[in-house]
């Protein structure tokens, strides 16, 4: 029995196609940079938005027609629901999916009875993935959509609520090993204030550091092997979340003694409500060692946000692959689309539209950053650029042996500094559009 009867297996068609169900540039098996595209992206469907994404919003219900869906919030559902997840990912030819364990199983009235619910649903995802070889790329544990969490899980004020957070969190660690997950992510969902009034906020930090230190000794308890991630986000659920973005998570991970256990996660529509672009997050996270992983995705310029849209903008997906490839790839990480159809998409074959066009636009965006690798001129006009620290008195800054007293006297005798020159940033911005176009 198939549930998206109408939908063919989506094959690269090339460039000219016009048949949209299939791929015009993502070509799985095409080797860009001695790598082939399956390798470079990696690419997960998140079961939250595509599974279980109803539509709905703060103005009305979900509206989304999925025929499959008995109305239920059983675990028979559920099981049912991971053969529609698998038949979605087989005709995609995604090799990666991504969840929280609320999103693959229904919250029992117990602790007890969640985690056997988890169990009976794993199963059944264990069956599907030995059947396509379609891999976990990571799991995670939902510490937010209860009404427990009202005040964060880890930073509540409510210690019983650290604790169950920590259980849950221990089994959704223990069932993403037993999957073969290759990474682990931490979400801080409502990790953060809304107000300093009535926040302890030395005492939710140092509570925030504490369960992720329990968390790395449960990891190495078990053996579970794969990179934890931090999701950096910085409002939203609350108004200031403490994981606000790249930089506040490596100052965090450096201050309480994390920072060689933790890599980062990074999403677009993060970065942009940080007042970041994605290209400042990924390359800050690099410099620092700490890119993990991808969430792909964007906001709208319009709205103040988390929108989830698929992305479709090629300067931006350009951007990511110039970081990307620049560091040597994710390794175990890779790009989850943390994406979620339109409510006015409702129907199931907008979900293959979407990630379609997704793939397709990162498969491009891989060829143009690789080009202007290729080309060489921008990274040739960076070094350039920064050449007077090659030699002379940069090398001797960079090399320790300057002191002030040193530099005085080196620019007394030289009387002034070299003329600077053009930053170009016209000129780079004309060469990225050359290869766009
Ligand atoms: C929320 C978000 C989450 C994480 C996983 O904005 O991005 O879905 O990716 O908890
Ligand atoms: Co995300």
């Amino acid at each position: 029995m198939s549930f998206f009867p109408d939908v063919p297996k989506i094959a690269f068609e090339g460039p000219k196609c016009t048949n949209p169900f299939a791929f015009r540039h993502y070509n799985s098996a095409e080797v860009v940079e001695g790598k082939t595209m399956t390798e470079h992206f990696r690419f997960a469907v998140a079961y939250w938005h595509t599974m279980r994404g109803s539509g709905s919003d703060p103005f009305g219900p979900g509206c989304a027609v999925r025929p499959w869906e008995d109305g239920t919030d059983s675990v028979a559902m559920a099981q049912k629901r991971v053969q529609v997840a698998f038949e979605f990912m087989e005709k995609l030819g995604v090799p990666y999916y991504c969840f929280h364990d609320r999103d693959v199983a229904p919250e029992g009235k117990t602790l007890a009875e969640s985690n056997a619910n988890l169990d009976a649903v794993v199963k059944v995802l264990q069956g599907e993935q030995d059947r396509t070889g379609i891999k976990l790329l990571w799991g995670t544990a939902n510490l937010f959509s209860n009404p427990r969490f009202v005040h964060g899980a880890s930073t509540s004020c409510n210690a019983d609520v650290f604790a169950y957070g920590a259980a849950q969190v221990k089994k959704a660690l223990e069932v993403t090993k037993q999957l073969g997950g290759e990474n682990y992510v931490f979400w801080g969902g409502r990790e953060g204030y809304h107000n300093l009034y009535n926040t302890d906020l030395k005492r939710e930090l140092d509570h925030f550091a504490k369960f992720l230190h329990l968390a790395v000794d449960h990891k190495k308890k078990i053996g579970f092997t794969g990179p934890f991630l931090i999701e950096p986000k910085p409002k939203e659920p609350t108004t200031h979340q403490y994981d606000f973005d790249a930089a506040t998570c490596a100052a965090f991970l450096r201050g309480y003694g994390l920072i060689n256990e933790f890599k980062l996660n990074i999403e677009t529509n993060h970065a942009t409500l940080a007042g970041h672009t994605m290209m400042h997050e990924l390359t800050y996270a690099s410099i620092n060692g700490l890119l993990g992983s991808i969430d792909a995705n964007r906001g709208d310029e319009l709205i103040g946000w988390d929108t989830d849209q698929f992305p479709t903008n090629l300067y931006l997906t350009t951007q990511v692959m110039l970081v990307v490839l620049n560091q040597g790839g994710l390794g175990a990480g890779g790009f989850n689309f943390d994406a979620k159809v339109r409510r006015e998409s409702f129907e199931p074959s907008d979900l293959f539209h979407a990630h379609i066009g997704s793939m397709d636009s990162f498969a491009q965006g891989l060829k143009i950053a690789a080009a202007i690798r290729k080309d060489g001129v921008m990274s040739d006009f960076v070094k350039t650029r920064y050449g007077s620290w090659d030699t002379g008195i940069g090398a001797g800054i960079e090399a320790g042996t300057e002191d002030f007293s040193s530099l005085e006297a080196y620019m007394l005798e030289k009387g002034n500094a070299a003329a600077n020159v053009s930053g170009r940033q016209e000129m780079l911005e004309n060469l990225v559009n050359r290869y766009i176009g």
